[in-house]
C-alpha cells in the first residue's frame, strides 16, 4: 500500500542547527544574553518567532514588538550567510538512500518543516526533485506539537494520516506525529524522543528492510 512519508528538514536531512545557534547566539550576545548549546535544543523545532521568545525569556529581557521584529530579521540575515556555500555534502549520512529506495518503491514523501528556509536549503542540497509536497513555516500557523504542519502534508499527499510516516529529531515533532496519530520515528537520542514510537540514532541506523516493513503494514 501507499505509505505517506514525512521528513522533517532541520535535524533529520541536515545538520542546521548548528548554523541556527551561531546566529543565535550573536543575537543574544549583543543583548548579554548567556546562551549555551544547551540551551539551543529548546529550540529545535521551533518557530523563528518562538525562539527569539524562549530566548528572551532566559535572560530575562523584556522587549518591544518593534525590537523583536529588527532581531528576527538580523537573525535570518546571518543565518543565511551559513546557507550560501551549502551543497549536497550536508546531507546527512543515510538520508540519500532512504529517499532513493522510497522513490524507487513510488511512496509519496514530503517535507515537514517549521522552517521558512526550507525551499532553498532542498535546493542549495539537490534534493528537492525528490519530494512530491513540501509543507513549511510559510505555509502553518501553528506550531510543532500542533499536528497542523504534517497533517496539511499528508493531505496534499492524498494519504490518510494513519498511514503517514513521520521522521522527526525535537521533541516537539514527535509529539505533533503522535497527536495526528502517525507513525513517529525519532532521529537521535532514546532518552530525547522516547515518545517516538521508533528510534534510531541517525539514518545509517535504518535498514531498507525496515523502510520495506513500514510500506507493506
Ligand atoms: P527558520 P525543522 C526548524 O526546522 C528548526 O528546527 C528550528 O530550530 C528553527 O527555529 C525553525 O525551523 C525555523 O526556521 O528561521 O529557518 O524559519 O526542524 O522543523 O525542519
Ligand atoms: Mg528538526
Amino acid at each position: 500500500t501507499k505509505k505517506a512519508f514525512i521528513f522533517d528538514l532541520d535535524g533529520v536531512i541536515v545538520d542546521t542547527a548548528k548554523y541556527h545557534f551561531l546566529a543565535w547566539q550573536k543575537i543574544a550576545q549583543e543583548l548579554n544574553i548567556n546562551f549555551t548549546l544547551e540551551d539551543n535544543e529548546l529550540l529545535k523545532g521551533v518557530s523563528r518567532v518562538r525562539s527569539l521568545d524562549i530566548i528572551l525569556e532566559l535572560g530575562k529581557v523584556e522587549a518591544s514588538q518593534e525590537d523583536k521584529n529588527r532581531w528576527l530579521i538580523q537573525k535570518n540575515e546571518e543565518y543565511l550567510t551559513y546557507l550560501v556555500d551549502m551543497d549536497q555534502s550536508e546531507i546527512l549520512a543515510g538520508v540519500l538512500p532512504v529517499l532513493q529506495f522510497l522513490k524507487d518503491k513510488k511512496q509519496p514523501i514530503a517535507l515537514g518543516s517549521a522552517s521558512k528556509n526550507a525551499r532553498p536549503i532542498l535546493e542549495k542540497t539537490g534534493i528537492i526533485h525528490y519530494f512530491d509536497a513540501i509543507v513549511d513555516g510559510n505555509d502553518v500557523t501553528n506550531a510543532k506539537p500542533d499536528p497542523e504542519v504534517f497533517l496539511i502534508a499528508a493531505q496534499a499527499l492524498g494519504i490518510k494520516p494513519e498511514d503517514a510516516i513521520v521522521f522527526e529529531d525535537s521533541v516537539a515533532g514527535v509529539q505533533a506525529a503522535n497527536i495526528a496519530k502517525m507513525i513517529s520515528i525519532g532521529i537521535g537520542e532514546e532518552k530525547t524522543l522516547h515518545e517516538a514510537k521508533y528510534i534510531f540514532e541517525d539514518f545509517t541506523h535504518i535498514e531498507l528492510a525496515f523502510i520495506e516493513k513500514l510500506i507493506n503494514k
